[in-house]
């Protein structure tokens, strides 16, 4: 048998796991000499490149002396934490990062939790210890909290520790060595990760933790192999999570080496493939031996927490940006999404329009903004908790939520969320002159809060929250304090009139924007909604001086990017979405119908 170990590389988001990995790829010599590749070079798809984050697991792996590493990168965001506890079941170890500064933070408890839970040995790495505000001690002392309050047996509490500064490829055993490089992370990997566990003479059982999708072989099933052997061409039964057996043949075998996935003709237990040739496959499914098919566990997927509806675009500029407008093409997208995302739900809810639902705001995010860069243009409203019952009782997700403030501004950042029914838990300082502070939250209660909480804090303050239950319902909660600027025309913007405009409230359009009637073109500095005229010309009649137009000084509008515009409306308002434009707009158009409505 082959040697191999199996690793997943787990944090909260930004402590560096994706940036780890490229320094494993690197020094473990798995990139050729002349192979050209980005940082973060894990983080491949468009979307992760631009935003800096990962939003897909994905498998690499690596030679280190005589053993192949399987390596799962994982995403930090608390949106896409379903995943990390999917490929903690496929590995035998795993890398806890922990930035050097920010320390335990809420999806460093949430994967640390899991990873007990899962029994799995860990490997800890205090990263980052280059940053200046550095203080790996603090750190360490908390993980030891961590892992000791969440009831870590003896002997995950007797973790290896491993200080790094991963971007620029050091590590270290004791922070009194001198700098050196990975070695002692591949060393300590290969010993302290225990060697898969099954054989390869026994029937085949593998289990499918991700999918993936080829125009050519269609759906992909990456699965981890428990035991047995998988041949290409086999046939298989691949059994689903309600107990059915399906007959299915193995159409193709992938294997993986670095950044390139290459086909190959056999794999055994304890290694990590993709496998291609069933349609039915799904996450958690067992493909196994036909003879001797024996089922694994089946996979807890995590339930959607928030939810949206994406509608047909009906705003008086539908249809001039976009490729794809109709019903039944946004339907055929949201099908295709969740045939291979199975953290998010889709049900039709009404004329041209579908509820979506996901594990947060991120993860809706991330699918429009894929949408719209294919083309479609659509209509999305304000995300909204779902609400469940539990025993009887009226049950909303809660959040646990922490934020680093400069410690001037601690107080009114807590008054703020005590109205959005946050409860406080703890107050530390954190050195140089920041606190943090821990509250529980109900999710209806974050909604629109970050915007807010970036202007409270000078955009200084950093806020971090995961998923922790449902709860009883916690009663009303504030929403947006301003109203909205409403143009009561179409046509396309003036300068002259958003110079007199901007006295009123914070725009979000810059002459030469395309406006309608009941289009949202900024923030009221009030409570109140405001009717205006954005495209009024300046009057002839008015002009003193020529030349006074070109001295007209507008503020820069704000820029309301599609979660920023996702976070502010509430819900009697709409974002219409294309791939040139986010817009806001009321549902209703008319001021006549708005008031009709309101009675
Ligand atoms: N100063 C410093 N910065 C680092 C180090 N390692 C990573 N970074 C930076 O931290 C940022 C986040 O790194 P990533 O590797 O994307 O973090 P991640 O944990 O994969 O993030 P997600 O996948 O989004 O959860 C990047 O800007 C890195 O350059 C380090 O050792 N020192
Ligand atoms: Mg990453």
């Amino acid at each position: 048998m082959q040697k191999i170990r199996n690793i997943a590389v787990i944090a909260h988001v930004d402590h560096g796991k994706t940036t780890l990995v490229d320094g494993l790829l690197e020094q473990s010599g798995t990139f050729g000499d002349h192979e050209s590749h980005d940082e973060r070079a894990m983080d491949s798809n468009a979307l992760e490149k631009e935003r800096g984050i990962t939003i897909l697991s994905k498998n690499t792996a690596i030679r280190y002396k005589d053993h192949k590493i399987n390596i799962i990168d994982t995403p930090g965001h608390a949106d896409f934490g379903g995943e990390v506890e999917r490929v903690l079941k496929m590995v035998d170890g795993v890398l806890v990062l922990v930035d050097a500064y920010e320390g335990v933070m809420p999806q460093t408890k949430f994967v640390v939790k899991k990873m007990l839970a899962l029994g799995k040995k860990p490997i800890v790495v205090i990263n980052k210890i280059d940053k200046p505000s550095a203080d790996p001690e603090r750190v360490v002392d908390e993980m030891f909290d961590l892992f000791t309050q969440m009831d870590a047996d003896d002997d995950q509490l007797d973790f290896p520790i491993v200080y790094a500064a991963a971007r620029d490829g050091i590590a270290k055993m004791d922070m009194a060595d001198e700098d050196g490089n990975f070695e002692c992370i591949f060393e300590t990997i290969l010993n302290e990760v225990p060697e898969p566990e099954g054989s390869s003479e026994n029937p085949a059982q593998a289990q499918v933790f991700t999918l993936d999708y080829d125009n050519y072989v269609g759906k992909i099933g990456i699965s981890r192999i428990f035991n047995g052997r998988i041949k290409k061409g086999d046939s298989v039964k691949l059994a689903k999570a309600d107990g059915e057996m399906i007959n299915g043949k193995i159409s193709k075998l992938i294997g993986f080496h670095g950044l390139n996935r290459m086909e190959i003709q056999e794999a055994e237990a304890g290694d990590i493939v993709a496998i291609a040739g069933m349609e039915t496959v799904d996450v958690g499914d067992t493909i196994c031996d036909p003879v001797n098919p024996v089922a694994l566990d089946p996979m807890h997927v995590e339930e959607p927490t928030l939810t949206v509806v994406f509608s047909v675009n009906d705003s008086p500029l539908a249809g001039q940006e976009g490729k794809h407008v109709t019903s039944n093409k946004i339907r055929e997208r949201l099908e295709a999404e969740m045939t291979t995302n199975v953290a998010m739900k889709f049900e039709a809810a009404g004329e041209g329009q579908f509820r979506v639902s996901g594990r947060g705001e991120l993860q809706i995010t991330v699918l429009a903004e894929n949408m719209r860069r294919e083309g479609f243009e659509f209509g999305i409203s304000r995300p909204e908790v779902i609400v469940k019952e539990v025993e009887g009782v009226k049950c909303e997700p809660f959040e646990h939520l922490v934020i680093d403030v400069p410690e001037e501004l601690g107080g009114t950042v807590i008054e703020r969320l005590g109205k959005r029914k946050a409860e406080m838990k703890s107050m530390l300082p954190m050195g140089v002159g920041f606190q943090r502070i821990e509250f529980e939250i109900p999710a209806r209660g974050l909604i629109g809060f970050r915007g807010q909480f970036l202007t409270d804090t000078k955009g200084e303050g950093v806020m971090n929250h995961s998923f922790i239950e449902f709860r009883p319902y916690s009663g009303s909660v504030e929403s947006r304090q301003y109203g909205a600027l409403i143009s009561t025309e179409k046509g396309e913007a003036m300068a002259f009139s958003i110079f007199n405009l901007q006295d009123r409230g914070g725009m979000f359009i810059k002459p030469q924007d395309k406006v309608y009637e009941g289009m949202i073109i900024g923030e009221h500095s009030r409570s109140n909604d405001l009717s205006v005229n954005p495209i009024k010309g300046k009057a002839q009649s008015n002009v003193r001086s020529s030349g006074a137009d070109e001295a007209i000084k507008l503020v820069p509008p704000r820029d309301m990017n599609l979660e920023k515009a996702l976070e502010w409306i509430e819900d009697d308002e709409l974002l219409e979405v294309t791939p040139e434009s986010v817009r806001i707009r009321k549902r209703l158009l008319t001021e006549a119908e708005r008031k009709r409505a309101s009675r």
